[in-house]
C-alpha cells in the first residue's frame, strides 16, 4: 500500500509520542510524581494510529482505561494531556479527570472510559446522532478482547446493526484481560466469526504493523462512513507493560514480553518497511524521534511546574446546570 510521504511521516510520528508519552509516564509514576491509577498502551501504538489517521475532528472516538494512545492518535494536545496527568487545573481536564478520563470534546475525544465495555454503548449513540444529522460522521470504538465477553458490548453491536448506524467497534486483542489470558476467558477461538454473527463485516489486522490497521481500519470506515451501518476491526496485537503499573506480570511467560519487544514493535516493523521501500529515510525517521523527545520533555517539564488546583475549585465543572426554563 502506498501513502503520501506526509502521511508516513504523521504516522510515524503519532506512534513514536505515544510510545515516548507512555515510556515517560511510566517513569514519572515510579518517581512518585504521578498519582492514581494508571494503565498504559505501550506496544499497541499501531491500532489507535492506524484508525484514527482516517478520522477527522468532527468524527468521535470512545477509549477505555488504557486511553492515552486513543486520544493522542485524534489530537488531544500531549502538553495538555502530561498536565492532566499531573493533576494539574491546567490540564486538558482541569485535572479532574487524571488518566483515566481524559476527554477532548472539540477534537471528538468523547473520553477515555473506566468501565470495561463501557465505550460501545456510547459510540452507538454517537453514530445514531451523526445519522440522524446526515452529517457523514462515525463514531468509533476502542475496546479490548476483554470486552468482547460483556453484555453491554453484545448489546451495542446489535442496536447498531438494528439501528443502522455508522459506528466502528474496534477491538484490540492483546491477549489479557487484565492477569487473564483470552484462551481461559473467551469460549470461542474465532472472534471475528463471532462478532460478525451480530450481522456486520470485521476487517482482520496485524496490531504491530500500521499499514495492516491502515488497511483494514479504512475498509471498517469507508464502510460505516457510506450508510451502510456498523463494521468491525480486530487486531492482535500484545501490550509491553503490566495491566496497570506495578502490575508484577507473574502471569507472563518466560521471555515473552522480550520477544514482543523485539517481534512486535510497531515503530521497529515501520523503520524496516521504510528501509526496504525507501520511501522515508531513517534519518528522516530520526530526526522525528529527537522532535517527539523533546516535545515529552518540555510536557513534563510544564507540568511540574503548572498550577494545581485550589480547594474553591472543587466543585467547579462537576455538574452541568440545565437551567430551570
Ligand atoms: C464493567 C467492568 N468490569 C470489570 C472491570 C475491571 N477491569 C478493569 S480493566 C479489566 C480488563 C480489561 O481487559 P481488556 O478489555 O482486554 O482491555 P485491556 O486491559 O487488555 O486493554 C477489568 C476486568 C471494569 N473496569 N469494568
Ligand atoms: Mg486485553
Amino acid at each position: 500500500m502506498s501513502l503520501p510521504k506526509k502521511k508516513l511521516l504523521q504516522a510515524y510520528r503519532q506512534m513514536k509520542t505515544i510510545r515516548e508519552f507512555e515510556e515517560r509516564a511510566h517513569a514519572e509514576i515510579m518517581n512518585g510524581q504521578i498519582a492514581g491509577f494508571t494503565h498504559l498502551y505501550t506496544g499497541q501504538e499501531a491500532n489507535a494510529v492506524g484508525v484514527c489517521e482516517h478520522l477527522n475532528d468532527e468524527d468521535t472516538i470512545i477509549s477505555t482505561h488504557r486511553g492515552h494512545g486513543h486520544c493522542i492518535a485524534k489530537g488531544a494536545d500531549v502538553i495538555g494531556m502530561m498536565k492532566e496527568l499531573f493533576g494539574s487545573s491546567e490540564g486538558l481536564c482541569k485535572g479532574k479527570g487524571g488518566s483515566m478520563h481524559v476527554a477532548d470534546i472539540e477534537k471528538g475525544i468523547l473520553g477515555a472510559n473506566g468501565i470495561v465495555a463501557g465505550g460501545p454503548p456510547i459510540s452507538v449513540g454517537a453514530a445514531l446522532a451523526a445519522r440522524i444529522r446526515k452529517n457523514k460522521r462515525v463514531a468509533v470504538s476502542f475496546s479490548g478482547d476483554g470486552s468482547v465477553n460483556q453484555g453491554t458490548c453484545f448489546e451495542a453491536m446489535n442496536l447498531a446493526v438494528v439501528l443502522n448506524v455508522p459506528a466502528v467497534f474496534v477491538i484490540e486483542n492483546n491477549y489479557y484481560s487484565e492477569h487473564t489470558n483470552i484462551e481461559y476467558a473467551v469460549g470461542c477461538d474465532d472472534l471475528k466469526t463471532r462478532t460478525e454473527g451480530f450481522g456486520f463485516p470485521v476487517f482482520v489486522a496485524d496490531g504491530a504493523d500500521f499499514f495492516s490497521v491502515f488497511d483494514a481500519a479504512g475498509k471498517a470506515i469507508d464502510h460505516a462512513r457510506a450508510g451502510n451501518g456498523p463494521a468491525g476491526v480486530f487486531a492482535e496485537t500484545g501490550r509491553f507493560h503490566g495491566h496497570f503499573v506495578g502490575d508484577p506480570q507473574h502471569y507472563r511467560a518466560d521471555g515473552e514480553l522480550d520477544d514482543l519487544r523485539e517481534h512486535s514493535c510497531c515503530l521497529k516493523r515501520f523503520r524496516e518497511k521504510m528501509a526496504e521501500s525507501g520511501e522515508v529515510s531513517q534519518e528522516e525517521l530520526d530526526s522525528i524521534d529527537a522532535g517527539v523527545l523533546a516535545l515529552i520533555e518540555q510536557s513534563v517539564a510544564e507540568a511540574k511546574a503548572a498550577a494545581r488546583p485550589t480547594p474553591e475549585q472543587v466543585g467547579n465543572d462537576v455538574y452541568i446546570s440545565y437551567g430551570t426554563g
